[in-house]
């Protein structure tokens, strides 16, 4: 297994619309078991697989404290949705921001699992936040980019800020 380098917000590749997968051979598995030892490592409960530059609909995700919850997706799709709820969220591509995106509350997700499987997931609260926050990435969209103009500005001042302090 191995700890991926995880793409950080502006960076123009985390815009890559991520195309589905076809076989799930070894390519795919070592990729999502690579993305769930980095999402643990990086102490996050979802990563996609577009944030460590594969641009394919693979997504890992554990909201467990436990980190006994892993479950991967493979070409999700949410087939069902309803409510709204609002939910502070993060991001392992943009460190240090934190707001509230408003999202459904309930949805249902088809996607196929590691043995090519189809399974359906009913996922409501931060499991149905984290879900729909990991298949905007494998759509190009990061989570700053559901709030205003101007919180995007200062967002992107901090970050490069922070770039400068770290160099
Ligand atoms: O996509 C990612 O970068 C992972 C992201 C998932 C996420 C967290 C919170 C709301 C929506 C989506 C993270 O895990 S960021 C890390 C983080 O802020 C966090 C970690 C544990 C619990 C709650 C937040
Ligand atoms: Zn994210």
């Amino acid at each position: 297994m191995a700890l991926l380098p995880i793409l950080c917000f502006p960076d123009p590749r985390l815009h890559t619309v991520a195309k589905p997968v076809g076989t799930i051979d070894a390519r795919i598995k070592q990729l999502a078991a690579d993305m769930a030892e980095t999402m643990y490592a990086a102490r996050g409960i979802g990563l996609a697989a577009t944030q460590v530059d594969q641009h394919v609909r693979v997504i890992v995700i554990d909201t467990t404290e436990e980190q006994t919850g892993l479950v991967t997706l493979i070409n999700p799709e949410i087939i069902a949705r309803d409510g709204e709820q609002v939910y502070e969220e993060g991001c392992l591509s943009v460190p240090g921001i934190y707001d509230n995106v408003t999202r459904a509350e309930n949805i249902t997700v088809r996607a196929q699992g590691l043995d090519g499987k189809p399974f359906e997931l009913k996922a409501d609260g931060v499991l149905s936040v984290c879900v729909q926050h990991e298949m905007d990435h494998l759509m190009g969209i990061v989570f700053v980019e559901h709030l205003s103009r101007l919180k995007q500005t200062r967002i992107q001042a901090k970050l490069a800020k922070q770039a400068r302090a770290a160099k």
